[in-house]
């Protein structure tokens, strides 16, 4: 009943989203990304999600991750600035890095949170501390979904625009439902939490779902069960920060970002095998496809 306008994407849909580049375009026009991810134990979730962020062609992508992360990242990541974040004991945040990710986010395009950040209970403080002072569109995933478990009254005082991006165990943490009443009615719950939340609700499965708080809902076409695989998730989350970054809005990059992740596994050809880590290189792929 929440969802007024329905569509199945498509390339002609995506098509019109899409950033394109001037060019005389030079990496400031492409956009900055904000990623903050990674903790010991899940610096790949980080790595990946900055990778994909690049790959979906941000002109831009800085890492904030726990200072304990920052070499082995700094080591993966060629074309990502890595910075390490206070901690008040190896992966975990402490409250300095709240302004540290604020004051770099608010000098960029966008704000990527959550993914292998941990879920300490001081973590989680200052995740919920960045999402009520962060004022460029922020998306929020993983980690920083299980910091807005019982506090979700946060989505309605923060000042940016926000997607997030659960997968159904994430959806049925923070809504306190069972995962088999989410996925027995996708479309509605995830129509119904982008209003009440005024947020782009992107509900991960087969097919993902994109709600957003206008009431209009897209479900995906693109991806396969190939995509059922650790980090697929994180990589996701990279591109629409990537996106985002350039020139549209969080809504449009959800969109398109969502549908690209899907039509990269669709093209690298694998049906089981595919290492989350792969799919970014079929990004540039995908979108010739959809051009
Ligand atoms: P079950 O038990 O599997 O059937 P969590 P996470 C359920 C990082 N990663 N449909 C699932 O169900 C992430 O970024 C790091 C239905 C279980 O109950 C996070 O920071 C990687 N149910 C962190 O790990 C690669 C589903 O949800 C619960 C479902 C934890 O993230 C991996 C699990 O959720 C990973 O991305 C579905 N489609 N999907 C790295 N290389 O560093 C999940 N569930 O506890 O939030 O665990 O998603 O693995
Ligand atoms: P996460 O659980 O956060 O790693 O996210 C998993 C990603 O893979 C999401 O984008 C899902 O939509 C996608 N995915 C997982 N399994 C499937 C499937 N069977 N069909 C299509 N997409 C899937
Ligand atoms: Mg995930």
């Amino acid at each position: 009943e929440c969802a007024s306008k329905k569509y199945r994407l498509t390339d002609d849909i995506v098509r019109e989203l899409l950033p394109l580049r001037k060019a005389d375009a030079h990496k400031g026009d492409a956009g900055r990304a904000v990623i903050c991810a990674g903790s010991p134990g899940f610096a790949g979730a980080a790595a990946l999600s900055s990778y994909a962020a690049v790959k979906a062609g941000a002109g831009l992508v800085a890492l904030y991750t726990p200072l304990s992360s920052r070499d082995v990242l700094a080591g993966k990541l060629t074309e990502v600035m890595v910075h390490g974040l206070l901690e008040r004991m190896p992966g975990i945040l402490g409250g300095g890095a709240t302004g540290d990710v604020v004051k770099n986010a608010n000098a960029a395009d966008v704000l990527a949170i959550g993914p292998g950040l941990g879920t300490s209970e001081s973590t989680q403080q200052v995740v919920r501390d960045i999402l009520l002072q962060v004022q460029v569109p922020v998306v929020i995933d993983a980690d920083a979904l299980t910091a807005l478990q019982g506090h979700t009254e946060i989505l309605a005082q923060m000042q940016a625009a926000k997607v997030l991006t659960p997968h159904p165990g994430e959806m049925a943490r923070l809504i306190g439902k069972e995962i088999s009443e989410i996925n027995a009615d996708r479309i509605n719950i995830a129509a119904q939490y982008a209003q009440e939340w005024n947020a782009v609700l992107v509900l991960k499965g087969a097919p993902t779902v994109i709600a957003c708080p206008d009431g209009s809902v897209y479900v995906n076409s693109t991806g396969s069960s190939a995509l059922a695989t650790g980090g697929s998730g994180d990589v996701l989350t990279g591109i629409i920060a990537g996106l985002a970054a350039q020139e549209i809005t969080l809504q449009e990059a959800a969109v398109c970002g969502v549908y690209l992740h899907g039509k990269a596994a669709d093209i690298s050809g694998i049906d089981i095998g595919l290492a989350a880590g792969e799919l970014a290189q079929f990004l540039p792929e995908a979108r010739h496809e959809v051009l």
